[in-house]
């Protein structure tokens, strides 16, 4: 493939910089062909028939899953891979000690290594998309190359893609370029050629990010945020930087839209650790009579403070790429539903009569299936029949909940920020911070319990920051200061941020709470709370509420249950405040001052209690 030829094929709305920028990847990676998506509808229907035809994606039964495919991935590609998830800063201390750091010399030396002749025997796609609505002031630009169509198909449904995303580009000046090879070349420096592959992946995998020069590389995986590189690598690690640099916040967090039986709107957002239903509160269907719940989004939000000085958010993203398993009628039914027509499958499993199935989808199991890896499969085989990351790439606005505000350009005001976590112990339902300071401490302690915990301890703690463990861009004390500063611009139009722990257990090991659409109640509160309707009460984690103020009508919850939701015990907390000092003296100099003192104000609370 000459240059030439390359230059020629740029459509006309293409800026120089960009074509020279293909180019010049272009004569790295060898590919046979380049195509610059347009985005259409007839793109994507060339792209879909190609893959059927290759063998990568399996066409559903049209009558039972309209426009739907399945894709199977190669076992060894079926996560995102953090071991192998680089922040290439100039200075190590930049990444921090919760990043994989490379050096970002010698990370170019690598890549130029691997992503030699990468291509070849293949066509390098071109995808000019936006983060955000098209034009929009919170909105961001990028460019992927990549050498997956399963990419392109699905960046598709993630985001803006195509020609209003490349005419933005020729405006604007203003992109990030990130460059994906799923590093399997059909033809080898030596002229060999080998077949392609349903799935082709190397076992050899970069997922690069160069915060300084802002810019994406990734090798060696064709799946999920290892690939779609507009989500993870671009909305959450680079924007993370960005929004340093620029005074505003890229979150790991959904958006809500809530309107009370009053008609009053308010909007949420959210973070949470994996494996705490994020997306089943994404598209809540509230208990409590009267209130209303909307999707704005179901993973990322990136936030700015508006002219009227409040914070206002928008969802970066077009759609939703969800996990499967357990997606029931029962746990999810707006996210079930969404999925009728027009979704990509990848990993589930297929059943007879060309439909798809994963465990926990329905009550029965069908007697037989293909499983995940393409294999017979029958109930009494020892694996799943569905991968347990299994997912599903589905059009945000195909879900019955979407908001009507989702794609306004300027964002939706947030009222509420919620941390979440798994906790057996300690974190009650529901408390709201002392203040913006201590909402940042509650955020920066976020955590999942591991085990079990004796009396009066803390079961071990896996902490997850903000949620962001594996997608802040920089140093994660260095993001607390940043959230720090940001509350200082708020001042008292800061969202007031609460914590939320849908797992606490009983003293037998089962669940207190019922969660679910019952999660609406606590939400409630928050929301009322907001509203300076109830009062709260000074408790050890924050404010909590008194009983009577929380909706519990019509829930089988006896007061002793409810007691031990809120419960606190001095010597756990002590456990977990001594815990807490040792995490913050990992960061070393990092660590924002104002989150020691509120370890301060925290080991006084507990003194206060036992009292
Ligand atoms: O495993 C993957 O590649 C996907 S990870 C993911 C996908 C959608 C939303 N969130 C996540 C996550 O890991 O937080
Ligand atoms: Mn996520």
């Amino acid at each position: 493939m000459t240059t030439h030829l390359i230059t020629f094929n740029a459509p006309a709305e293409a800026p120089a910089d960009l074509v020279a920028w293909v180019e010049k990847v272009a004569e790295l990676t060898l590919p046979d062909q380049v195509h610059w998506c347009d985005g259409s509808l007839e793109e994507r229907d060339r792209l879909y028939a190609e893959m059927v035809a290759s063998g990568t994606f399996t066409k559903l039964n049209p009558e039972k899953r309209p426009g739907c495919y399945l894709a199977r991935s190669a076992p060894s590609d079926v996560a995102r891979v953090e071991s192998r998830t680089f922040i290439c800063s100039e200075h190590p201390d930049d990444a921090g000690p919760t990043n994989n750091w490379a050096s970002p010399a010698e990370m170019r030396e690598t890549l130029k290594g691997v992503f030699a002749g990468s291509m070849s025997g293949r066509t390098m796609f071109v995808i000019p998309f936006s983060m955000g609505p098209l034009g929009g002031d919170i909105s961001r630009l990028g460019v992927e190359i990549t050498d997956s169509p399963y990419v392109v198909v699905n960046m598709r449904i993630m985001t803006r893609m195509g020609t209003p995303a490349l005419k933005l580009i020729a405006e604007t000046g203003d992109w990030v370029p990130a460059v994906h090879s799923v590093g399997y070349p059909l033809v080898d420096a030596d002229g060999t050629t080998r077949d392609d592959l349903a799935w082709p992946c190397s076992d050899d995998k970069y997922i690069t990010h160069f915060p300084e020069t802002r810019e994406i590389w990734s090798y060696g995986s064709g799946y999920g945020g290892n690939a779609l590189l507009g989500k993870k690598c671009y909305a959450l690690r680079i924007a993370s930087v960005l929004a340093r640099d620029e005074g505003w916040l890229a979150e790991h967090m959904l958006v809500l839209k809530i309107t009370g039986p009053d008609g009053r709107v308010y909007h949420l957002t959210a973070a949470f650790p994996s494996a705490c239903g994020k997306t089943n509160l994404a598209m809540l269907r509230p208990t409590i009579p009267g209130w209303r719940v909307e999707t704005v989004g179901d993973d990322i939000a990136w936030m700015r403070p508006g002219p009227d000085g409040r914070l206002y958010a928008i969802n970066p993203e077009a759609g939703f790429f969800g996990v499967a398993p357990f997606t029931s009628l029962k746990t999810n039914p707006t996210a079930l539903l969404a999925l009728d027509h027009d979704t990509i499958f990848t990993n589930v499993a297929l059943t007879d009569d060309g439909d798809v199935w994963w465990e926990g989808m329905t009550d029965e199991t069908p007697a037989h299936l293909i499983d995940w890896t393409g294999k017979d499969w029958t109930p009494g085989s020892p694996t799943p029949a569905a991968h347990p990351n299994s997912r599903f790439t589905v059009r945000a606005d195909q879900a019955s909940s979407i908001a009507d505000d989702w794609e306004n350009p300027a964002g939706v005001p947030i009222d509420v920020i919620l941390f979440g976590g798994r906790r057996a112990t300690n974190i009650p339902l529901i408390s709201e911070s002392y203040d913006w300071e201590h909402g940042v401490f509650v955020g920066a302690t976020v955590a999942s319990e591991q085990t079990a915990a004796a009396e009066g301890t803390v079961g071990a703690l896996r902490r997850d920051p903000f949620a962001m463990l594996p997608f802040c861009g920089y140093n994660m004390a260095d993001y607390w200061a940043h959230w720090l500063e940001v509350g200082k611009t708020l001042g008292d139009k800061a969202p007031r941020i609460f914590q939320v722990n849908w797992f606490r257990k009983d003293t037998d090991g089962s669940y207190l709470w019922p969660g679910f659409g019952e999660n609406s109640r606590p939400i409630e509160w928050a929301l009322r709370r907001v509203n300076g309707e109830v009062a709260a009460i000074d408790a050890i984690s924050g404010r909590i509420p008194a009983v009577e103020d929380l909706n519990l009508e019509g829930l089988d919850l006896s007061a002793d249950q409810v007691a031990k939701l809120f419960a606190f015990d001095n010597d756990a907390w002590s456990a977990e405040a001594d815990v807490t000092a040792e995490y913050f003296a990992q960061f070393g100099e990092h660590a924002p001052a104002e989150l020691y003192a509120e370890l301060d104000k925290l080991h006084a609370r507990i003194e206060a209690h036992k009292g």
